[in-house]
């Protein structure tokens, strides 16, 4: 029998001292099996495996809720055609010998998208506190099967699972990708495909840039002239585009289905050149702005935030886009503002955290906000030369997104044609390699609500450019997000990679590096 055990008693030791040296031993999956995020304990019999086969039913309990059923719907999807039953309800029966897939809720499971997975020839049983929780263990379960259940279309596909039990937790709550769609847009069946490849590792936040100089890409109904005029360009003089509001929506459900929260930016008072070409009102001489479609920020035009008029604009953007997002967020942006005072500046950012918050919706901005008087309950992304410390100092929570780690709008290397170098080359290694807990002074584990990596559009037209740049650095980030630091290692992680790497090929996943 060979046994393949990994990181056995770390869990205990990570909690209490999340930042102590890297000693605790690697954990190895062994060389045929790849899980990424590395979950936080996981034990495996590779000589007894569960095989998926025409008696398989996936049960949940009678009581079970709609988001319940719909994780057992969407693993039964996956197992399709082999599974032909239908999700059962109740307590499993059924002839001896046939396989059961149990999935089941536990408030006692401590943490909210934590799960507990074990794996027999006969059973497998997916425990968890919420619906989240259940989700990542058929994710977990799923990186556990052959490649080959990516295929759909492969009738008959052999889809085996190793015996073993997994007891997994997340590091952060924020583990999270932002798609720039401003700079270049990126049409909704491609955000999607997004959505499901990041659910896959375990992401569950898509912060998406809706508008920026160069393009506005969501409809507001009460100033439609920003989709209509400002949705027109894009960086480089193609086409743009925009979302309607039921396309927007449909996309946040979608992302919602998938566990995954979308946060919508409208980046102000600067980049916001498109807004301007659409309502010249936005500007102090009323005059419209040239069209802006280069890389960079035009130095001219900026928001007239001492002008009582350019208020009711905003407030009708914040209104509307919290009105068709249902997550709690709503991020302002609020970075690289040369031409206005400091106190004009800050008036701005306080200002803005009234209209976001009268609207419901918590407040996040680009760590240039900090020193503005914010909530503690406004978040702060961390991205450069930024006063982010400030923030965490006040007792605020902050979002790790440090340009020489997170950007995966940086060249992997020097032969890498897409991308910008400004905060230097990305290797996935490189993205891997850092402790988001001891990366800045006075940003301590407590502070951090979690890690994302922004994927800024300048350089990436198509929409395997975006896969292209992305992956496989955002799987990387999806380990920093969950895995605890004591657990992490490049060289394990690399080597599941490797492996994981044929899973994104059979996603139709264009990787980079
Ligand atoms: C900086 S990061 C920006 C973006 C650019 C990006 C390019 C941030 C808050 N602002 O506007 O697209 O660099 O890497």
């Amino acid at each position: 029998m060979k046994v393949v055990r990994a990181s056995l008693v770390l869990v205990f030791a990570i909690s209490a001292c999340r930042t102590a040296p890297i000693t605790a031993p690697v954990p190895q999956l062994g060389s045929n099996f790849s899980v990424i995020p590395l979950p936080a304990s996981i034990q495996l019999d590779t000589s007894r495996t569960f095989r998926v086969d025409t008696s398989t039913t996936i049960y949940v309990a009678e009581a079970a809720d709609s988001s319940t059923l719909a994780v057992a719907q969407y693993l039964r999807s996956m197992l399709t055609p082999i599974v032909g039953h239908e999700v059962r309800r109740g307590v499993a029966t059924g002839p001896m010998g046939a396989k059961r897939i149990e999935l089941s809720i536990d408030p006692a499971i401590p943490n909210v998208e934590g799960y507990k997975l074990d794996i027999t020839p006969g059973s497998i049983s997916i425990v968890a506190k919420t619906a989240a929780g259940l989700f990542y263990g058929v994710q977990t379960m799923r990186q556990l099967m052959p490649v080959s259940v990516e295929y759909q279309a492969g009738v008959a596909r052999r889809l085996t699972v190793p015996a073993g039990h997994i007891n997994d937790s997340p590091r952060y709550e924020w583990r999270g990708m932002q798609l720039d769609v401003a700079r270049h847009f990126l049409p909704p069946r491609d955000v999607k495909k997004f959505i499901d490849v990041l659910s896959l590792y375990k992401i569950n936040r898509l912060h998406l840039h809706l508008a920026d100089d160069q393009g506005w890409r969501i409809d507001i109904l009460s100033r439609p002239n920003l989709a209509k005029i400002g949705g027109l360009t894009q960086v480089g003089g193609g086409v743009g585009g925009y979302y309607t509001q039921d396309e927007y929506k449909d996309i946040v459900a979608y992302a919602a289905s998938r566990f995954m929260t979308v946060i919508p930016e409208i980046d102000m008072p600067a980049h916001l050149n498109a807004a301007m070409v659409s309502y010249p009102e936005l500007t102090c001489d009323g005059v419209a702005p040239p069209v802006y479609t280069f890389i960079g920020a035009p130095r001219t035009v900026v928001l007239c935030v001492d002008s009582a008029r350019v208020y009711p604009v905003i407030e009708d953007i914040v209104r509307e886009i919290s009105a068709i997002t249902p997550g709690a967020y709503y991020h302002i942006g609020g970075d690289e503002v040369p031409r206005l005072t400091r106190t004009q500046y800050l008036t701005f950012i306080e200002r803005m955290q009234s209209i976001v918050n009268a609207n419901g919706k918590t407040m996040v901005g680009w760590a240039d906000i900090a020193p503005a008087n914010l909530a503690t309950s406004t978040i702060v992304q961390h991205w450069s030369t930024d006063s982010v410390q400030i923030h965490a100092s006040r007792g605020g929570k902050v979002i790790m997104s440090p340009g020489p780690k997170a950007y995966l709008d940086m060249k992997y290397d020097s032969t890498t044609i897409l991308g910008l170098k400004w905060a230097g080359f990305i290797t996935p290694q490189i993205a891997y390699d850092w402790d988001p807990a001891t990366y800045r002074a006075g940003v301590p584990e407590s502070a951090i609500l979690g890690v994302e990596a922004p994927l800024w559009s300048e350089t990436v037209v198509r929409p395997e450019d975006f896969e292209f740049m992305a992956f496989p650095r955002v799987i990387v980030f999806a380990e920093v997000g969950w895995t605890s630091q004591a657990q992490r290692s490049w060289s394990d992680f690399s080597n599941r990679l490797q492996i994981g790497r044929t899973r994104l090929t059979a996603l139709g996943v264009n990787a980079g590096y």
